[in-house]
């Protein structure tokens, strides 16, 4: 199996590590790196620091425009708002079987990718909790052991190649699930980050503080504008059952800095266009007022 990793993030590298050493045993799985805007084979080399302590200097690997032809997945571990940008000049090399693999926060890049291009190839989602940091450039430190579900989107794969890529990645980097009900966990994952990501990066605060007490009702009243809108597009969410989640993640990474909030210390631009602003934007499509989810938009794009 060839695998080819868009995006050199901290999940990027994440996994292109994990199926590195996968490879190293197993000579059937090929894996490289794409990097833009040349796709040459170079050979560079990056850090990474496993969950174990251990620190390592590694190569990387880049894809030329014949790996691309003969991948047979693309994760595309980039920013949501990336998405687009990223894919766009890579999509002519791929051959029309190869299965794009998303894995960002939020949700709505599928609908910005050309119609042509998505109708006709397997597009799948990856849904990840591990914890994983790029403390420098090129040094990647895997900070928190967690989970990935995979499951289809659009398109088509057969049974056996779903079994083969799952088991592959799970090999890899563990626990990874094949999921029938991606969209519905999408949806639970995108109430996590409406509440968690907005109110840290506004207010400043670690995950855990929003469980004060201070931000119930707004909690309350975003995660039920998500409810509604959910419904619309088929999707039966239960409020209390998202609040319960919401606030398992907030206690679990309590003393973590969300991604937004990182973004926004860091200056850059954030994933709210499709997290709360997914929300809006679709509330405004299906006449569904979304005052909560739409004023966190707004501020958080002020910032
Ligand atoms: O996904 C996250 C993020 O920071 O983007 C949460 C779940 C909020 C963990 O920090």
């Amino acid at each position: 199996m060839n695998i080819i990793i868009l995006g050199q993030g901290a999940i990027g590298l994440l996994w292109y590590r994990a199926l590195q050493h996968l490879a190293g045993n197993s000579p059937d799985i090929k894996v490289k790196i794409c990097s833009r805007p040349a796709q040459q084979a170079t050979r560079q080399t990056f850090t990474f620091t496993a969950f174990s302590g251990l620190s390592e200097q590694r190569p990387l690997m880049a894809a030329d425009n014949k790996a691309l032809n003969e991948c047979d997945h693309l994760l595309a571990c980039v920013k949501s708002y990336q998405v687009k940008q990223a894919l766009e000049p890579v999509l002519p090399h791929l051959n029309a079987d190869t299965g794009i693999i998303l894995c960002h926060n939020g949700m709505g890049t599928l609908t910005e990718l050309p119609p042509e291009i998505t109708n006709k190839r397997p597009i799948l989602t990856m849904l990840t909790t591990h914890g994983c940091l790029r403390t420098k450039s090129r040094h990647i430190r895997h900070t928190g052991q967690g989970f990935s579900d995979i499951g289809l989107v659009s398109g088509q794969l057969t049974t056996g190649q779903k079994t083969g890529l799952t088991e592959t990645l799970n090999f890899a980097l563990p626990q990874v699930e094949w999921t029938n009900n991606i969209t519905e966990k999408q949806w639970r994952k995108l109430a996590v980050n409406c509440v968690i990501n907005p109110l840290t990066a506004l207010h400043q605060l670690k995950n855990g503080q929003i469980l004060t007490g201070k931000f119930d009702t707004q909690i309350s009243a975003i995660l039920a504008e998500i409810c509604h809108v959910a419904k619309s597009q088929g999707i039966e969410l239960n409020p209390a059952e998202l609040e319960q989640i919401v606030r398992d993640v907030a206690q679990a990474t309590a003393n973590n800095i969300s991604s937004m909030r990182c973004d926004v210390l860091a200056g850059k631009r954030s994933e709210i266009d499709y997290i709360n602003g997914y929300i809006h934007r679709l509330g405004q499509e299906q006449q569904i007022s979304t005052p909560e989810n739409t004023l966190l938009w707004q501020q958080v794009s002020a910032l």
